[in-house]
């Protein structure tokens, strides 16, 4: 399809083009699906990647996805990459055969074309009506999932960390709501794809660990690993870790509701940052770098949905 490599960040228009240009060209495996819409009523689309459009219930599904924080531009790499990887140009024919996926590069459509066009460093969507005059705009999606809702939160409209009127009282976070009941206890492994930090987090945003933490954690160091052997030498190696330990307390995010809702193997990742001065540089993207983001996290992605796979057929 040569859509990627990127070398740049795609626009929201460009990520909706192609991924209706692979389902178009590779209608067998690549299957792309309106999960809903947003606020503001784009779609948020997913591609289903599978040769047995997902009714082998023998096969696990790992979800990936990516832009569920507007600004955090650089996550986009890791899921286009991944879908070149298991459509365009399949390397490890059994991740394609024996794993369905889910990839979703835009979990929150109406922040990020506000982040491409208006002000670059939104993070949240742009729910209008919480505040008389629509002073203060946008729920922290990350913080929307019905999990611990509210408990590490914030109640105020104007904060970046806006846990919204109620858990799931947002179109974006229905959406993946909607996907994990469809498909519950099929996603073995599901990936929220974030920046900054060069970390990759487990268990609950309250600390509170997952069912196999020992494994979990396991996993995650075997992915850090697979990611630093390639990763540029110049930037930092992951670390690996709880979430509230190695970052800070949150509640009702996207990977707390994976967890409680039947995907063991659930991680958020936070991609390197671009190293600059100034607070905002971390989720700037270096062009130069779009393309080695999207290789290097795809080796850990790798070792987590070899991992997904063997852990599901045991359950079996
Ligand atoms: O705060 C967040 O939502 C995430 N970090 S970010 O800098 N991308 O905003 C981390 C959320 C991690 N939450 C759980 N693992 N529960
Ligand atoms: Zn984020």
């Amino acid at each position: 399809v040569a859509g990627l490599p990127l070398g740049r960040i795609y626009n929201f228009d460009e990520i909706e083009n192609y991924i209706e240009r692979i389902s178009r060209m590779y209608p067998k495996v690549a299957t792309m699906v309106k999960g809903g819409h947003s606020f503001e009523h784009r779609p948020i689309h997913y591609l289903r990647i599978s040769t047995t459009d997902f009714r082998d219930e023998s096969k696990p599904i790992v979800y990936v996805q990516s832009l569920l924080h507007a600004r955090e531009w650089l996550s986009q790499a890791a899921t286009l990459y991944a879908i070149e990887k298991l459509v365009v140009n399949p390397e490890e024919h059994n991740l394609v055969s024996d794993v369905d996926w889910i990839i979703m590069p835009v979990a929150n459509p109406d922040g990020f074309v506000y982040s491409t066009f208006t002000a670059r460093s939104w993070r949240k969507n742009r729910a209008k009506g919480y505040k008389i005059g629509n002073v203060c705009v946008g729920v922290d999606l990350n913080r929307n999932y019905d999990v611990n809702w509210g408990t590490a939160s914030s109640s105020s409209p104007c904060s970046e960390t806006f846990h919204g009127r109620h858990a799931f009282s947002e179109p974006e976070t229905i959406v993946t709501k909607k996907i994990l009941h469809k498909y519950k206890g099929r996603v073995e492994m599901f990936l929220d794809i974030h920046s900054f930090g060069s970390l990759i987090l487990f268990g609950y945003g309250n600390g509170a660990l997952p069912p196999n933490a020992f494994m979990t954690n396991l996993v995650a160091q075997q992915m850090a690993t697979a990611i630093d052997a390639v990763k540029l030498r110049e930037n930092p190696a992951y670390t690996v870790g709880n979430s509230a330990m190695l970052l800070y307390p949150a509640s009702g995010c996207a990977a707390d509701y994976a967890l409680a809702n039947g995907s063991p193997l659930t991680f958020t990742f936070e991609l390197p940052g671009y190293k600059h001065n100034g607070s905002m540089a971390g989720f700037l993207v270096d062009p130069a770098f779009v393309d080695q983001a999207g290789y290097e996290t795809w080796e850990g992605i790798k070792i987590g949905a070899r991992y997904a796979l063997q852990s599901y057929r045991k359950k079996k």
